[in-house]
């Protein structure tokens, strides 16, 4: 069994961002005083989880989790995402849209991913930080999703849960309104960390988990496996790596397998909880945009 660890991005109490590694569930270890300032060379590195191993054993100062506030776990890396990699998706989405649902037919089945662009990362959304929902849509949903961390060579370095916030009215209306569907302010929510050292048939057995409260009332949950995503990991990575470089890595959501009923659209103020074991929650309230 390979080591594992969880690498996060946290503000103190000074306000300083700092890079820690999870210690148990209510300890950060601060690498700073390790010379670890910025999360990029350790992604780089091949051997990131015995440096940390061995930096992990020096005294490091410990913050509890409580007192600071854990930022997206992305520094400058572009955020994509791959589309209708699980049967639920490309259902609701057929039933979405008849004027689309051949497209997403299609691309289910076919060799080459749906993949797309979602956000620079200074846009992207911390867990506890809120999420967006546009006030020119009727129908807003979360995705909840795995997220690949890729370095620069498009290797997987690690996992994190990602939001992909969707207008599914706009993208319903016409496919090629898919970028005002999914891009715009708070629509992409990282975190809370990075899970290190799994391999992809461990992460396939883990379950993503969506709830939405309303007023301290549970209004949906639902459940699905990242084992029923279609498509190897590295396949959706090497087609975004295709004929386009990212040096400074890249993160790529894998897909939403959680779709709730038609009926159903996010308000104002509801709050967002995304699990994936393995990794821990993603946690947002949402707000008008
Ligand atoms: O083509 C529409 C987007 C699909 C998507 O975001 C998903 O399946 O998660
Ligand atoms: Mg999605």
């Amino acid at each position: 069994m390979t080591a594992k660890m969880k690498l996060c991005r946290f503000k103190n109490r000074r306000g300083q961002v700092r890079i820690g590694v999870v210690a148990d569930s209510s300890t950060l270890l601060d690498l700073t005083s390790a010379g670890i300032t910025q999360l990029h060379p350790l992604l780089e590195s091949d051997d990131a989880l015995s440096q940390l191993g061995q930096i992990a054993k020096q005294n490091l100062p410990r913050v509890t989790l409580a007192e600071v506030q854990l930022g997206a776990p992305v520094e400058r890396q572009e955020v994509w995402a791959a589309g209708v990699t699980y049967l639920r998706s490309k259902t609701a989405r057929m039933e979405e849209s008849d004027f689309s649902a051949s497209a997403y037919d299609k691309v289910y089945a076919a060799e080459r991913p749906e993949l797309f662009f979602k956000s620079l990362a200074e846009k992207v959304v911390a867990t506890g930080e809120p999420v967006g929902i546009r006030r020119d849509a009727k129908w807003n949903v979360p995705e909840p999703e795995l997220a690949l961390v890729l370095n620069s060579h498009g290797k997987i370095v690690g996992y994190t849960i990602g939001n992909d916030m969707s207008s599914r009215d706009i993208e319903g209306e016409n496919l090629l309104y898919l970028p005002q569907a999914k891009i715009y302010t708070g629509s992409c929510a990282l975190g809370p960390w990075i899970q290190l050292g799994e391999t992809e048939a461990e992460v396939r057995e883990w379950k993503i988990r969506l709830n939405i409260q309303r007023a301290g009332k549970f209004v949906f949950t639902g459940e699905t496996s990242v084992g029923q995503i279609k498509r190897r990991f590295e396949e959706l990575a090497g087609y975004l790596f295709r004929s386009q470089v990212f040096p400074r890595g890249a993160v790529l959501l894998t897909g939403t397998g959680i779709v709730p009923p038609d009926t159903f659209t996010l308000q104002e103020r509801d709050e967002i909880g995304i699990e994936i074991t393995g990794i821990g929650w993603l946690r947002n309230p949402v707000m008008l945009v």
